[in-house]
């Protein structure tokens, strides 16, 4: 608990004050003088899923002819585990059409995002959003965000139990307020109450959480999710009868700021093991911990990683036992091999059939040569089964019928959706944040400026004979981490127009993460550098070497760096 003496944040304040998470938002959205909400409406539309923006390719222009700046709103809708039906998707993609930039950003998190959107058109597309079965709150602000999970149910009887598992969870800790419902779905004012509602928020209180919470499942050997880049992760344990329970990990998170040495990425602890029926308990246990003892004075050290380094592991496991009245068990012995998504068709055992698409950076569009959106809508219209958003923003076509793939080939071939036949192992691993035009945090390009690196890159590797070679690299505007770029072979986080920290030496599985080996070079350092080390590489690795592995053992980079308790 934040002693007295200790200044909240603004953040907290505006949460205190918000009647839980209303504040003037209702105000905003009717005052047509401006385009924008007010600035504490900004902090409390997040919890409804909603980030206010600006183009920042305009901002200059705009603000030499003295005009406010392009405001705009990015929606982020969660869908809990991916699993997303054709009418979802069809429902977004007329939505991203009809009021946002005419594309469909997928995320890191297996959600979605429209960018773009006028305030005058952010209750439509709201309303919209939830005609269609899935919501937009507790996708952004301090909650528990949506919960991740390899997203293949029909994988395995164990993928099915662990898919709901997670939905369980997401559930379990969606805000309780009857703010959203009351402003953005009841009435033409959001003024009127929900029938008989009385608000409180028993597992968060009155001003949620100390800052962003986020919970994922793996099922190994895919460590698709990057299990240790979150602060609550479960990793499936299966035995002879099946889903025995779930390794706990606490403690990951990426989030860094430029030039601040108390802030830092961080690999997840490992706590204990758990049976499936206590996962709900000890994830409410963990988040009413970090709810209470999490830093409200400070945001940028208020995620539970500090909150653990501060008090130690033991404490949070003491204090967790104490709270849920028994002892966690020992973790078990597991394996990851992989981080990346499987590209291709696949077959499930119930002898349906899944596709794997890649689309570069998560971005669906018609734009250039590209018709992926008309594409992915052709084939919602015919699809029987689901979409599955992966945690590498892509989409998995899933539940096809032996007799549909063909046709299914057809229109993915048709609007050059097959891309993951012909890319290299490089591109698809490859992952960038949105950064510029949309992220008001962004310091470098990223979406627009990886595609681009990854084509020199790939000369390199053809150059070194390794362009069969699979490697993870990552790309952010800026430390914030949205990519997870500390856990790529190849991480590049953003410091200025044109110019990146070059991170390398993360282990291919994302157990290890990565170092930063060079700061602030531009585009003729990095490959100039990667150069070099990809002949050494390419001279010296051993036998299904990775090049992560190979930084280390070739003294490139010391060991010593963090690396998760496998
Ligand atoms: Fe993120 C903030 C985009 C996953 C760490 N993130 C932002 C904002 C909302 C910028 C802002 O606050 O104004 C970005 C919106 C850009 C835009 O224009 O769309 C943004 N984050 C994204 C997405 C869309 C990146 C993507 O290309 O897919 C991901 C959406 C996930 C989702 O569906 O919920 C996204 N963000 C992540 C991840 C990866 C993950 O969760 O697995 C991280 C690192 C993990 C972590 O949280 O530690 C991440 N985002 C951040 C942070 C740093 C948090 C910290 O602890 O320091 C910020 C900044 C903040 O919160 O103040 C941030
Ligand atoms: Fe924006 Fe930075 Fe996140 Fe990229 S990493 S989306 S630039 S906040």
């Amino acid at each position: 608990m934040n002693t007295p003496s200790e200044k909240l944040t603004a953040v907290e304040i505006i949460k205190a004050n918000s009647n839980f998470l209303r504040g003037t938002i209702v105000e905003s959205l009717q005052d047509s003088a401006s385009s924008a909400i007010a600035e504490d409406d900004t902090q409390l539309s997040k919890f409804h899923g909603i980030y206010q923006q600006d183009d920042r390719d305009k901002r200059e222009e705009r603000r030499r002819q003295l005009l406010e700046p392009d405001y705009q709103f990015m929606i982020r809708a969660r869908v809990p585990g991916g699993v997303c039906t054709p009418e979802q998707w069809l429902a977004l993609d007329e939505i991203a059409r009809k009021w946002a930039n005419g594309t469909i950003r997928l995320t890191t998190r297996q959600a979605f995002q429209l960018h773009g959107v006028l305030k005058r058109d952010l209750k439509a597309s709201i309303r919209a959003i939830n005609d269609s079965l899935l919501d937009t709150i507790a996708a952004c602000g301090d909650v528990n965000r949506n919960v991740m999970c390899t997203p293949l149910p029909e994988a395995s009887a164990i993928h099915r139990q662990v898919f709901e598992i997670a939905q369980t969870l997401s559930e379990h800790f969606t805000p309780h307020t009857t703010a959203y419902h009351e402003i953005w779905l009841l009435s033409e004012h959001g003024r009127e109450k929900v029938a008989g509602s009385k608000d409180s928020e028993p597992i968060y209180g009155p001003t949620y959480l100390p800052r962003k919470f986020k919970m994922s499942f793996a099922i190994p050997p895919r460590n698709d999710v990057d299990v240790f880049a979150h602060d609550l992760s479960f990793i499936a344990i299966a035995g002879k009868d099946g889903l025995e329970g779930f390794n706990v990990t606490v403690g990951g998170g990426m989030g860094v700021t430029h030039g601040d040495p108390a802030t830092y990425p961080r690999l997840a602890d490992m706590l204990g093991f758990c049976t499936p029926d206590q996962v709900v308990e000890i994830s409410e246990a963990i988040v009413k911990i970090q709810r209470d003892n999490g830093d409200r004075s400070e945001r940028k050290h208020a995620r539970l990683k500090y909150t653990i380094d501060d008090r130690g592991l033991e404490w949070l496991h003491d204090e967790i036992e104490r709270r849920i009245g028994y002892r966690l068990a020992q973790d078990r012995p597991f394996e990851f091999t992989h981080t990346g998504d499987l590209y291709g068709w696949q077959q499930t055992a119930d002898d349906r059939w899944h596709l794997c698409l890649f689309l570069e950076n998560g971005r669906v569009a018609d734009k250039g040569g590209s018709r992926q959106m008309s594409g992915l809508r052709a084939i919602a219209k015919v699809l029987k089964g689901e979409f599955r958003l992966t945690p590498n923003q892509n989409v998995i076509i899933s539940n096809v019928n032996a007799s549909d793939r063909a046709l299914i080939d057809r229109l993915v071939q048709e609007h050059g959706l097959d891309n993951y036949r012909h890319a290299s192992p490089l591109r698809l691993n490859s992952m960038a944040c949105v950064g510029f035009p949309t992220c008001g945090l962004s310091m470098a390009e990223s979406e627009r400026y990886l595609p681009d690196l990854v084509d020199l890159i790939e000369a390199l590797l053809v150059k070194h004979d390794l362009e069969e070679q699979a490697i993870t690299i990552r790309m952010t505007g800026c430390p914030n981490g949205c990519a997870r770029p500390y856990l790529a072979e190849i991480g590049l986080v953003g410091k200025g127009p044109g110019l990146y920290n070059l991170h390398l030496g993360a282990a291919f599985n994302g157990t290890r993460l990565n170092q930063k080996v060079r700061e602030s070079v531009h585009e003729a350092e990095i490959l100039a550098l990667l150069d070099e080390l990809l002949a050494d590489y390419s001279g010296s690795r051993e036998p299904n070497e990775a090049f992560g592995d190979f930084m280390l053992r070739s003294g490139v980079l010391q060991s010593g760096t963090e690396e998760a308790a496998v």
